[in-house]
């Protein structure tokens, strides 16, 4: 009977027993204060009802009682928004190095992309105990990628990346949920997380038909779309150079600096007019409606791969047999 009854999800993820904690602090405190006040009526109401021979005696303040009132519910709050916020931002920071899928949500399904080039629908394979991010946007409406055994929903929005994270603690397969109203057949926008050990993953990586790492597929598109013609890794291009670009501080022409992340990236490549580079003229062509949110999203990684060490970067990876990687 309690099994068909379940008051919690699954907990399958780091974060999912901290966020329980605080709901069930919530719900402790709510339910101690309501008794309190509940119990005080009743009591009150029965010890001074009216009996004659018994006036009621008008108070007209009190500075304990009111200090006590005031300073046990500010504490009891303070405390609640301190957890929160702690929270909040521990699931708002994607730790470093964590694993990157790229996530395209349309009516009505989910699109997931493994820097690998693993491509699923309604399906996301994970390993355990690995951080993942997930950058995702929308190729229409808004959506939002809702997993109750994480306790993570993030809303996807057309036109920009939203980010969310999280680390897997048991194998198994999990609800994954549209939780934002999104036409017709919002209701069955949904799928599966599936975690798995991280040899199964490796397996289930090598197998099927995966395409080519996003960072290459983004590197043909960069030559493709004659990126490469104005960003040399030079300094002779007529744009700046990409190399290191990513988590970088950036000076604009207006005065204005701002560090490089994946929308600023994003937003670079479909609206270069609005955050034109310091020392650069804008003549860089906007290639919005000319590239895919997929074909974005290459172009976003392989960019943000000349950022990382040489042996991570394509460069290295792309003119190294696949066995000598392997240490
Ligand atoms: C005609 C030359 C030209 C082409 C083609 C071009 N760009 Fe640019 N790009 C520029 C210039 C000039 C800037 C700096 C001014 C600005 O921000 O608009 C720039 C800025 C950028 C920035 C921001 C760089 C920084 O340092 O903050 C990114 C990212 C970028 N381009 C990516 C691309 C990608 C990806 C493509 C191909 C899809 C591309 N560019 C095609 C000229 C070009
Ligand atoms: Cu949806």
């Amino acid at each position: 009977m309690v099994y068909n009854f379940p008051l919690w999800p699954d907990r399958a993820s780091a974060m999912a027993g901290n966020v329980d904690a605080l709901y069930i602090f919530l719900l402790v405190v709510s339910g101690l204060m309501s008794a309190l006040i509940f119990t005080l009526v009743l009591v009150f109401a029965a010890r001074f009802r009216k009996r004659p021979g018994h006036e009621a005696e008008q108070i007209e303040g009190s500075l304990p009682l009111e200090l006590t009132w005031s300073i046990i519910p500010m504490g009891v709050f303070l405390v609640v928004f301190v957890w929160g916020a702690v929270l909040y931002f521990q699931e708002r920071t994607p730790p470093q190095g964590a694993m990157e899928v790229y996530v395209v949500a349309k009516q009505w399904m989910w699109k997931l992309e493994h820097p690998e080039g693993q491509r699923e629908i309604n399906s996301l394979h994970v390993p355990v105990g690995r951080d993942v991010k997930l950058i995702m946007t929308s190729q229409d409406v808004i959506h939002s990628f809702y997993v109750p055994a994480f306790r993570i929903k993030q809303d996807v929005l057309p036109g920009r990346y939203t980010v969310a994270w999280f680390r897997a603690t048991r194998p198994g397969t999990y609800h994954l949920f549209c939780a934002e109203y999104c036409g017709t057949q919002h209701s069955l926008m949904g799928g599966e997380v599936v975690v798995m050990e991280p040899s199964q993953y490796a397996a289930w990586l090598s197998g099927g038909n995966s395409g080519q790492p996003l960072t290459v597929t983004g590197q043909r598109l960069f030559a493709e779309l004659g990126c490469s013609t104005c960003h040399r890794s030079d300094t002779q291009g007529r744009g700046p150079n990409l190399v290191g670009v990513f988590g970088r501080q950036v000076l604009l022409e207006d005065g204005r600096t701002l560090t490089a992340d994946e929308n600023y990236l994003r937003e670079s490549i479909v609206s270069p007019g609005s955050k034109v580079v310091s020392g650069f003229k804008p003549i860089m062509p906007t290639f919005q409606g000319m590239v895919s949110d997929e074909q974005l999203n290459a172009l976003v990684a392989y960019v943000k791969s000349l950022s990382q060490p040489a042996s991570k970067s394509v460069a290295a990876a792309g003119t190294q047999p696949q066995t000598q990687q392997v240490q």
